[in-house]
C-alpha cells in the first residue's frame, strides 16, 4: 500500500479546490470565482486499490489583513510541515509572476518533491500553453510539470498517477470509502457558503460565514453570519428572495450529502467584526 499527504499550494483562485475535487473523484471542497474561498485545511482523499492519496487543500497564499486571513496563512504554513510532496498550482490564464515566485521560494525550499500543475488550459491555444509551461518551468527545480484542466478533467488521471508515485509505503490513514475529513456539519455549512458566494460580490463574500446550528433527522438549521446591517439586507434580499435562493441552490447538495430529503432553514445574522474576533473564529473552526 502506498499512502501519504500532498499539500496543494498556489495563489488564490487558481483552481486548487477544483483540482482537489477532480483528483478525489467527487466534491470535497467548495469552489467559487471569488478569491479566498477556501478558509480552512481540507483533506481530499483519492482512494484506489493499492494507494491512498490525501490531498491537503489549503487557502491561497496571501498577505494577512485581519485575524481571519492571519489564521488562514498560518494554516498554509503549518500544512507544509509533514507532507510527502507539494502540488503547486498555477493558472495558465494569468501571467506567471511575482506572486507565484513568492510561493515558489517557499515550496522549493521544503526538501520534498514539487509537482507543478498548470491549470485552466481548457480553451487555450497550444502556443500559449507552451509559453506558460516555459514560464512555469523557471519557477524552480520541479519533479514534474503537468498542464491540466480541473474543469474538463484533461490531464487529471496522469497527474494523479504522478502524485501517487511520490507516496511512500504506508497504512490507510482513513477508511477506504472516505473522501474528506470534514464533519457533516462543516460540509453543510460550506455548501451553504458556496451558494452565498455565488450570489454576492465585492466585499460581501469575504464577510460571510456559515454555522450549522442544528442537524436533525430531517431538519437542518444554519446561520449565515455577516458583519453589518447592510450586508444582512443584501443576503436577505427583497422579501427574502436572496436567502431563499441560497437555500434552493444548497438543498439538493445537502440532501445528496445526507442521502435523504431535508428541510433547510437559513437565517441571516449580524455578527459585527467576526473576522477580527478570535473567539468567533475558534468557534467556526477557522
Ligand atoms: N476555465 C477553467 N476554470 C477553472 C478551472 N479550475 C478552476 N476554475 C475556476 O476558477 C475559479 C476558482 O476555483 P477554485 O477551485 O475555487 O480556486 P482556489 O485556488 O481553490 O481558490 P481559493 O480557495 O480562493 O484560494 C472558479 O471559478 C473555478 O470554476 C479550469 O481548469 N478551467
Ligand atoms: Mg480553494
Amino acid at each position: 500500500m502506498k499512502s501519504g499527504f500532498i499539500a496543494v499550494a498556489g495563489r488564490p483562485n487558481v483552481g486548487k479546490s477544483t483540482l482537489v475535487n477532480a483528483l478525489a473523484g467527487g466534491k470535497v471542497a467548495i469552489v467559487s470565482d471569488k478569491p479566498q474561498t477556501t478558509r480552512r485545511r481540507i483533506f481530499g482523499i483519492a482512494n484506489a486499490e493499492d494507494s491512498q492519496l490525501v490531498l491537503v487543500d489549503l487557502p491561497g497564499f496571501q498577505r494577512p489583513l485581519d485575524a481571519l486571513t492571519e489564521r488562514m496563512q498560518r494554516t498554509v504554513d503549518s500544512a507544509f510541515e509533514e507532507v510527502d510532496g507539494v502540488l503547486f498550482v498555477l493558472s495558465a490564464r494569468e501571467r506567471i509572476g511575482a506572486g507565484d515566485r513568492f510561493i515558489a521560494k517557499r515550496v522549493f525550499a521544503l526538501g520534498v518533491p514539487v509537482v507543478i500543475a498548470l491549470n485552466k488550459v481548457d480553451r487555450l491555444k497550444g502556443g500559449h500553453i507552451a509559453q506558460q509551461m516555459t514560464a512555469a518551468a523557471r519557477l524552480g527545480n520541479f519533479h514534474a510539470l503537468h498542464p491540466v484542466s480541473a474543469k474538463t478533467g484533461d490531464g487529471i488521471g496522469e497527474l494523479r498517477d504522478e502524485l501517487v508515485g511520490l507516496l511512500p509505503d504506508g497504512p490507510l490513514y482513513f477508511p477506504a470509502d472516505q473522501r474528506t475529513d470534514l464533519t457533516v456539519e462543516t460540509q453543510i455549512a460550506e455548501l451553504v457558503r458556496e451558494k452565498a458566494l455565488q450570489l454576492t460580490r465585492d466585499e460581501v463574500p469575504h464577510a460571510i460565514s456559515v454555522e450549522v446550528e442544528e442537524l436533525g433527522e430531517r431538519f437542518v438549521r444554519a446561520h449565515i453570519l455577516v458583519e453589518t446591517d447592510s450586508q444582512k439586507q443584501i443576503l436577505v434580499g427583497k422579501a427574502g428572495a436572496m436567502v431563499k435562493d441560497i437555500g434552493v441552490r444548497a438543498r439538493p447538495e445537502v440532501e445528496a450529502l445526507l442521502g435523504h430529503p431535508v428541510f433547510l432553514e437559513l437565517m441571516v445574522k449580524v455578527r459585527p467584526h467576526w473576522r477580527r474576533n478570535d473567539a468567533t473564529l475558534e468557534r467556526l473552526g477557522l
